[in-house]
């Protein structure tokens, strides 16, 4: 689709750097890990932050967008680590603001983007992120697979995400630590958070589960906890100032 297409475009134009970017990459300081916070506290529901400027659903979210003092705020608020988007032309992110954060903050940073080449993760460990998103329903299996051990091979921990249940089947041959069951269908835009109790029993109890989108309300994470996840990923609701992690806190 449209943003495939747009992500294709800025791998041509970074493909030349890959091997500058890759040792960049290597000679990084050690990461954080995404997998070791989401796990620290059994039984208790961690939540990934995320600052996001606009989405292509909701449009703009934030009239100043800040994305350092945002961090800040999330990880004062007990946010377990933060999600930072980088892409440009329909989210309005830039990998800039994910290096500020990087540096705002000491707990695990994840690059949101469309990631479909090796190149883009080389790109974002050199930038200073801790884990990297991977979508199932973006790339093809065999390739998933290559960009999941390339990955773990530059030290970051990787978020898979799914969107059905055959994408979970996929996304389990990569023996993954980590799952993202995205509670957003990408064609009507709609969220529906029963999907991820679905999803719960599919995946099983061994592996991180992160239930991601259309959560808003303590409730939410109540019941998201329930069905046994070990953490939340959260844009909208907290970049338009819902005071979420104090309220699940409390
Ligand atoms: C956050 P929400 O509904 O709380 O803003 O959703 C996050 O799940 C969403 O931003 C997201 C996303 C993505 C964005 C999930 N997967 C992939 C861009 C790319």
């Amino acid at each position: 689709d449209r943003i495939v297409a747009s992500v294709d475009a800025r791998v041509e134009a970074l493909r030349d750097e890959w091997a500058r970017l890759e040792e960049k990459a290597q000679n990084m300081p050690p990461t954080r890990s995404l997998a070791d916070a989401l796990r620290a506290d059994p039984g208790t529901l961690q939540v990934i932050a995320e600052c996001k400027q606009r989405s292509p659903s909701k449009g703009w979210l934030t009239d100043h967008y800040d994305p350092v003092a945002q961090a800040q705020g999330y990880q004062r608020a007990g946010a377990a680590a933060i999600s930072v988007l980088t892409e440009p032309e329909f989210f309005a992110g830039d990998l800039a603001h994910l290096r500020a954060v990087r540096e705002a903050v000491s707990i695990p940073v994840l690059r949101k983007d469309f990631i479909r080449h090796p190149v883009q993760i080389a790109e974002a460990r050199a930038a200073g992120a801790d884990a990297v998103l991977l979508i199932i329903r973006i790339l093809e299996p065999d390739q998933y697979r290559a960009l999941y051990d390339y990955a773990t091979r530059l030290g970051l921990d990787v978020l898979v995400e799914i969107h059905s249940p055959v994408e979970a089947e996929v996304a389990l041959t990569a023996h993954p630590a980590i799952i993202g069951v995205n509670n957003r269908d990408l064609d009507s835009f709609e969220t529906r958070l029963s999907f991820s109790q679905e999803m719960a029993l599919a995946l099983g109890p061994d592996i991180i589960k992160v239930s991601e989108s259309g959560i808003h309300q303590v409730e939410d994470l109540r019941q998201v906890r329930d069905w046994g996840y070990q953490a939340v990923l959260v844009g909208e609701a907290l970049m338009r100032g819902r005071p979420l992690l104090e309220e699940w806190r409390a």
